[in-house]
């Protein structure tokens, strides 16, 4: 554990919420799909000098002096970047995904452009053009959807149909809550078809496709990818642009990001996602996302053995959706309170069309990206499926909770969070 000896020193009160945060986190286990541990180096340079450094503007265009550093760092960032993705172009200083979607939409479109995305209740993101966002103010987002929900097959027909008939500027694909995998290839061939430039928001997956478990959509043409760096990407929290070729979409959104939307760029984050970069481009970390792929699969085998409902049928990426309403008739806050209690954090969560709430969702949403960075295998990820399920099942037997918290506890000490990989 980080000894925070300064904090300690000199601010009692935050130390105390750093004490409590550093226990939960290694006395119980992560599953939120989109959280992760980051190594020592990426909070090292979290912390690090650069947090002191304003830096406007970009590598040798900055507006103030004593940017030697600064600019290393951001180049080497952008470089290693573009290497792990296969981009000729990145802009690093995106604070965070949100922003680097919004971004990409203030770059390249006009008030009123349509953008073609994900259904947000069938895994798509909120910054994809949920109502309540002012990206919905600004610009007209149309939707596809899944066309079956019991296997997570996208309705490429009606994808299409909907592209032809509003002709959007961008097709957006990418998801937070999707378990499949997306066929990049019919995007592009769809998006072509109507002039629409290609996006995908890979904030989940980003880590899986540098790590060479899944494709990437550059392979097949695709113009854009956002995405986050934190999530399966291992890195600090933080978002990313990549653009695989146009020089004059780098340009407009390098333009757009400082000084369009952001002010001064987040150089000690920026250093951090540079570490980031270079430990997902290591062998061990391809390793790490083959372990994701195979602990989902374990725990999907414990769900369906147990004949719990999973949107999609399963899944092939690093996460699952739960339909516990339908499976336990509790709701999906329900659900994850039961299970804070025993030491298992994971997030309610929207299923397609749901008839519930947003707050009160008929679903759970659950991932491996975490407890894989701990170094749990197949066997130990079975063994955690089997627990949800049983709180879930057992919800009010107080006694039984009391001894799911102690085995979530024992595997949580036998796995403590490793500071280097
Ligand atoms: N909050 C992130 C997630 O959990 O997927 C997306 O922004």
């Amino acid at each position: 554990m980080n000894k925070y000896n300064f904090i300690k020193k000199q601010d009692k009160e935050i130390y105390r919420s750093f004490l409590g945060e550093e226990k939960r986190q290694a006395e119980g286990l992560e599953l939120i799909p989109s959280e992760n541990y980051v190594s020592y180096a990426v909070r090292e340079a979290n912390g690090s000098c650069f947090t002191n450094k304003y830096s406007e503007g970009y590598p040798g265009k900055r507006y103030y002096g004593g940017q030697d550093f600064t600019d290393e760092i951001e180049n080497l960032s952008i470089k290693r970047a573009c290497k792990l993705f296969g981009a000729k172009y990145a802009n690093v200083q995106p604070h965070s995904g949100a922003p680097a979607n919004i971004i990409v939409y203030s770059a390249l479109l006009n008030p009123g452009d349509k953008i073609l995305g994900m259904d947000l209740s069938h895994g798509g993101h909120l910054t994809h053009g949920h109502p309540v966002t002012e990206s919905a103010k600004v610009y007209k987002f149309v939707r596809y959807k899944m066309k079956n929900i019991s296997t997570g097959e996208i309705d490429y027909e009606e994808l299409e149909k909907i592209a032809k008939k509003e002709k959007p500027k961008i097709i957006l694909a990418g998801f937070s809550s999707y378990p499949r995998n997306l066929d990049w290839k019919k995007f592009k061939k769809i998006a072509d078809s109507v002039g629409a430039i290609t996006m995908a928001d890979v904030a989940h997956i980003a880590g899986l496709i540098a790590g060479g478990v899944l494709e990437n959509p550059f392979k097949y043409g695709f113009d854009i990818l956002t995405s986050t760096t934190h999530k399966t990407l291992r890195g600090p929290r933080g978002g990313l642009i990549l653009v695989r070729e146009n020089k004059d979409f780098i340009n407009k959104i390098n333009k757009t990001t400082f000084p369009g939307l952001q002010g001064g760029p987040h150089m000690h984050s920026i250093a951090a996602k540079a570490v980031c970069f270079k430990e997902a481009s290591s062998p061990s970390f391809s390793k790490y996302c083959k372990n994701i792929l195979k602990n989902t699969k374990a725990m999907e085998k414990v769900f369906k053995e147990k004949k719990v409902e999973m949107i999609t049928g399963g899944s092939d990426n690093h996460l699952l959706l739960l339909d516990v309403y339908k499976t336990f008739n509790i709701s999906g806050n329900d659900a994850q309170n039961i299970l804070d209690k025993i030491g298992i954090t994971l997030n309610k969560n929207v299923i397609p069309d749901d008839t519930k709430k947003p707050l009160d969702p008929s679903g759970i949403r659950l991932g491996t990206p975490a407890i894989t960075t701990r170094g749990l295998k197949e066997k130990d990820c079975k063994k955690v499926a089997e627990i949800i399920v049983e709180a879930l099942e057992k919800i009010d037997d107080k006694k039984n909770i009391l001894k799911l918290k102690k085995e979530v506890l024992k595997i949580s000490k036998k796995f403590p969070i490793p500071k280097s990989f």
